[in-house]
């Protein structure tokens, strides 16, 4: 069993798991930085650690100091929230190596599905849709120049060790694949140590649907149905929805089956994510997240089950609590990331917020750890709260996400509020008539 949780993470997602440990009856012990002897994850933790500088590689990532806090607490779990340590598959071995029970999945697995290029052939060989391109890693400029010509322009390099948008390169024809085919490799070996990159073909208007995923010790893995995360802007989700406007039944049960036949593939266990491209009304395996995400709230709202919890009690060997049988989606639920940035330039914009009053009422949930006088460190991250809307259906709920951000007061730092507003007043955005590119063409 697990008594006490050290949460080595900050901000909302370090609050989000607090509360789940206060519902388990379980101790908790906060880490923070020197920027962040204020914050609210410290203030409802039993135990709080200063594990260094604001810096966060001398912090948050500092893989000795949250394990001496473990250690010096008699912490027996780790929960890595998301970014951070949480896909680092050496930290989650060294923490089950001190006889710690790391919350995630193990080490194996977050290894398996952070080389992009191997989650792809794992896809591939699980019976998962894949886009057609390179087996692996390319050896060659001339092995990208046959494969490209193989499933046509354009096509899209892609780091093996890259993800989430990082490192990638797109390429109309020939010579723009020869240029950027060194480029891709240096600047991978740079950014992520491993030159590696593969190609496959770039479809042009795409959504992002992805499935959140669980399985359990006892090898029981579900899927808890979709979220639609096209709208986003520079790889930085802005908006997410369950269920997806364009997911039909067949389609959500056939993405369902192909996520647990990858899970199954790796022995997957704990929370995570299989990212889908779906364009033509067809999909294609993008990558996996082996952590609990940012969005993890929207499919809390439509299947009502508490995944942060779930995360604990499988991590101390229980059965998952979901129902065997019949699964259904039930109404509508949108998150909307509000980040202290600018609207425009979207450039952080950190600082004191002076006047903080949270929206309320039916179907309104705000994940946060901000309050008022509290001061946005410009350190890490710029999301301050996540507004969570549910209604009966996608109508019901666009309408309480317009009410509660016009409720929503944030002074003292800029905020994507005016920008959601205004994406919520868009004829397309409304009719659900949107893919990735959506934001490259949004005019206020
Ligand atoms: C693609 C793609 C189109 N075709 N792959 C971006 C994040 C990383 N996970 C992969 N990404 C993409 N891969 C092919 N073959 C378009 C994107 C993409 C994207 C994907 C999801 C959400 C937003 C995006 C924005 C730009 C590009």
């Amino acid at each position: 069993m697990i008594s006490k949780v050290l949460i080595a993470n900050r901000g909302e997602i370090a609050l989000r798991v607090i509360l789940a440990c206060k519902e388990l009856g379980l101790k908790t012990v906060a880490v923070h930085s020197e920027a962040d002897r204020d914050a609210l994850h410290v203030r409802y933790a039993d135990h709080d650690v200063c594990i260094g500088p604001a810096l966060s590689r001398q912090s948050y990532l500092s893989i000795s100091s949250i394990i001496a806090a473990a250690e010096i607490t008699g912490a027996d779990a780790i929960h890595p929230g998301y970014g951070f340590l949480a896909e680092n598959p050496h930290f989650a071995e060294i923490v089950n190596e001190c006889g710690i029970t790391f919350i995630g999945p193990t080490p194996e697995a977050i290894r398996l599905m952070g080389n992009k290029a191997k989650a792809r052939e794992m896809a591939q060989k699980a019976g998962v849709p894949i886009l057609p391109g390179s087996d692996g890693p390319l050896s060659s400029v001339e092995e990208a120049f046959d494969v490209a010509r193989a499933v046509g322009y354009p096509v899209i390099l892609k780091a093996s060790a890259g993800g989430g948008g990082r490192g990638m390169r797109i390429c109309g024809d020939e010579a723009t694949l020869q240029g950027a085919y060194e480029t891709a490799r240096s600047e991978a070996e740079r950014a992520f140590g491993s030159a590696d990159v593969y190609v496959e073909k770039y479809l042009e208007h795409p959504r992002h649907i992805e499935i959140q995923v669980f399985g359990d010790t006892h090898g029981r893995i579900v899927a808890l149905g979709e979220r639609d995360c096209s709208i986003q802007r520079r790889h930085q989700k802005l908006i997410e929805e369950s269920p997806s406007p364009v997911i039909t039944p067949d389609l959500r049960k056939r993405m369902s089956d192909a996520a647990i036949k990858l899970c199954e593939a790796v022995g997957y266990v704990n929370a995570g994510t299989v990212e889908f491209l779906f364009q033509d009304d067809e999909f294609y395996f993008m990558e996996m997240n082996t952590r609990i995400q940012v969005e993890h709230p929207v499919t809390e709202e439509v299947t009502g089950i508490d995944l942060v919890k779930e995360q604990i009690l499988v991590a101390a060997g229980e059965r998952l609590s979901v129902p065997h049988g019949e699964f259904r989606l039930r109404g509508h639920a949108m998150e909307f990331r509000i980040n202290a940035e600018d609207p425009v330039t979207f450039a952080p914009n950190p600082g004191k917020i002076r006047e903080f009053h949270l929206p309320g009422g039916p179907g309104v949930r705000v994940d946060t750890a901000a309050y008022r006088d509290y001061v946005v460190p410009p350190h890490y991250d710029s999301l301050i709260a996540k507004l969570i809307l549910r209604g009966k259906d996608r109508a019901e709920t666009i309408a309480r996400a317009r009410r509660a951000l016009e409720q929503f007061i944030i002074e003292g730092v800029k905020t994507s509020i005016p920008l959601h507003r205004a994406i919520l007043a868009n004829e397309k955005f409304v009719k659900g008539d949107f893919s990735t590119r959506f934001m490259e063409t949004f005019e206020r």
